[in-house]
C-alpha cells in the first residue's frame, strides 16, 4: 500500500506534452496577444478575459509579474496613489495608508493576487517566450506576433539561427515596460516614431501614461511604461497606480477594437 497512486514516468511526460500542445495549438489564433506579463499586461489580460475574450500573454521570463514583484529598490513594497487603491480592493490585496492619498502594499501579495485573478479570468500564458517581431499584412494592420524560445537570444550565433513562429491575433498590446519592444519593431521599419521616456517626475508621468494609453498603430495598443517611451513622457519610478489604470484602459480600447472588427 503506497500513499500516492501509481503512475509511470511516461504518463507524467505525456500529460505535460499533451496539455501544452493542445493549448498551444488552440492559441495559435486568439482575440488578443499581450506582450509582457508585468502589472499593466496582467490587468489588461484580466479585464479582456473577464469580458469573454481569448487572450494570450507572451512573457520572456520564466515568471510573470515584471516589476510588480519587487517594487522600489528591491524592498518588496509597492506604492500607489488614489484612486488606484480601488484596484487593490478589487483584488482583495491588503494595504496601509502612508500619507493622504498614498498607499503601500506588500509586492509579493499584490503580485500573486493579480496573477491569480488573471488566470481566473481564463488568460493563458507562454512564458520563456520572446516576442521577436510582428505580423503586418498589406492592409498595414498588426495581425500577430512572431515568437521564439527566450534562451535562443542567449545562444551563440552559430546555433541560434532557429526560425521563430508566427501567432495570429486581432489586437496586440505592448506591455513590455520601459523598452517598448513591440512599438520598437515598428520604429525599426520607419512605421512609428518613439520619443523615448523623459526624466523621472511621478505626478506628471502617471497622468500622461494613463492619458496616452491607446492604439498607436492599427491593431497595436501601448500600455504601462511603454506608453512613456512611445510618447516621451517622464518615467515614474517606484509607484504603480498608473500601471494598473493603464492596463484597464488598454483593455477598454482593445474591447472597442474587437467589437468594431467583428
Ligand atoms: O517592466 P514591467 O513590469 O512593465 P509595466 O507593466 O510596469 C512597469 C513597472 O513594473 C515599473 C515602473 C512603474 O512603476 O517603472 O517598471 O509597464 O513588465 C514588462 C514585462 O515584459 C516582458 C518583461 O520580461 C517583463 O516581465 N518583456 C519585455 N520585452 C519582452 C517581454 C519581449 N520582447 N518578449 C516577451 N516579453
Amino acid at each position: 500500500m503506497t500513499l500516492f497512486h501509481q503512475v509511470r514516468e511516461k504518463e507524467v511526460t505525456k500529460a505535460i506534452v499533451g496539455s501544452f500542445l493542445r493549448q498551444f495549438e488552440e492559441y495559435v489564433c486568439s482575440d488578443a496577444i499581450i506582450v509582457g506579463g508585468g502589472p499593466s499586461g496582467l490587468i489588461a489580460g484580466m479585464e479582456l478575459g473577464k469580458a469573454g475574450h481569448k487572450v494570450l500573454i507572451i512573457e520572456r521570463n520564466n515568471y510573470l509579474g515584471g516589476g510588480f514583484w519587487v517594487g522600489g529598490y528591491f524592498m518588496n513594497k509597492l506604492t500607489l496613489r488614489a484612486p488606484a487603491q480601488q484596484i487593490l480592493d478589487e483584488l482583495d490585496v491588503p494595504y496601509s495608508v502612508a500619507s493622504e492619498g498614498l498607499y503601500v502594499a506588500d509586492a509579493p501579495h499584490a503580485c500573486s493576487k493579480l496573477i491569480a485573478a488573471t488566470c481566473d479570468a481564463g488568460v493563458k500564458f507562454l512564458s520563456l517566450t520572446l516576442m521577436e517581431d510582428l505580423v503586418v499584412r498589406g492592409d498595414n494592420r498588426v495581425a500577430g506576433v512572431v515568437v521564439n524560445w527566450s534562451p535562443i537570444a542567449y545562444l551563440p550565433k552559430e546555433v541560434s539561427a532557429l526560425d521563430p513562429i508566427p501567432l495570429e491575433t486581432r489586437v496586440v498590446i505592448d506591455a513590455t515596460g520601459h523598452d517598448a519592444c513591440v512599438a520598437r519593431k515598428l520604429e525599426q521599419r520607419g512605421m512609428l516614431k518613439l520619443a523615448g521616456e523623459g526624466a523621472l517626475w511621478i505626478e506628471k508621468s502617471e497622468e500622461a501614461v494613463v492619458e496616452h494609453t491607446g492604439e498607436v498603430y492599427p491593431g497595436l495598443i501601448v500600455a504601462g511604461m511603454a506608453v512613456a517611451t512611445v510618447y516621451g513622457s517622464p518615467r515614474m519610478g517606484p509607484t504603480f497606480g498608473a500601471m494598473l489604470l493603464s492596463g484597464k484602459r488598454a483593455a477598454e480600447v482593445a474591447i472597442g477594437i474587437l467589437q468594431r472588427t467583428e
